[in-house]
């Protein structure tokens, strides 16, 4: 799939002011600073689409992109900001769950994982909430180009044997890396499967 263009359509804060079209959406979810707006920007070859920044928790709320005219991505607040109160920070993650939960068009939320730490609480905590509420998920392990290999590997069994403690079968994962491009193909050539079966059912 050949991406030709990628537009910013609205900030909402909450599910119920999404944009109304009637197109799947592929949410990209995961903590701050993980790299989901670096990665977005990768697929659509748009450097400036979604605002990427050094400093954690910047992305606001739930940012829809409109792809090709025919599909959302959709870039989402993240989780686990250091800087935010505990207060907020339950008020986002409230917030997050209820899109995920309440929005009819989601396709896949792809749950973003840093690559060279074990697995946090917080991500097997969201990957649960997903499991549980039986919304489609793949993983997508970030920053591959700054881990060596035995601890990308390590850090990946780790997260598997986490999974596994309550799920049956593993979700599909990829490998990325938003600075050499790696994971591009096979995330859009996923992406694009998945869309033709929804559009042409
Ligand atoms: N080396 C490397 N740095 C990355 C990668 N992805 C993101 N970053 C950096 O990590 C930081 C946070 O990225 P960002 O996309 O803003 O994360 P977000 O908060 O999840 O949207 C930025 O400084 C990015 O340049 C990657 O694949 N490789
Ligand atoms: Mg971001």
């Amino acid at each position: 799939m050949e991406i030709f263009k990628s537009e910013f359509i609205k900030s909402s804060v909450d599910y119920k002011d999404c944009p109304k079209y009637h197109i799947p959406e592929y949410a990209f979810l995961g903590r701050s600073n993980v790299g989901k707006s670096s990665l977005l920007n990768m697929l659509v070859n748009n450097k400036k689409l979604s605002k990427t920044s050094s400093k954690p928790g910047k992305t606001k709320l739930i940012n829809h992109f409109k792809i090709n005219n025919n599909f959302f991505f959709v870039d989402l607040q993240g989780y686990g900001w250091a800087k935010s109160s505990k207060v907020e920070r339950e008020k986002w993650i409230r917030m997050t769950k209820s899109y995920l939960k309440n929005s009819s068009k989601l396709s896949i939320v792809f749950l973003l994982i840093d690559s060279r730490i074990k697995p946090q609480n917080s991500d097997i905590e969201f990957s649960n909430f997903i499991g549980k509420n039986k919304i489609p998920m793949n993983i997508i392990f970030t920053k591959i180009d700054k881990v060596k290999k035995n601890l990308l590997e390590k850090n990946i069994n780790l997260f598997k044997d986490e999974l596994l403690k309550k799920w049956k079968i593993l979700p599909d994962f990829f490998l990325s890396s938003s600075k050499d491009k790696t994971g591009r193909k096979k995330i859009l050539a996923y992406i694009s499967k998945v869309n033709k079966t929804i559009l042409f059912k």
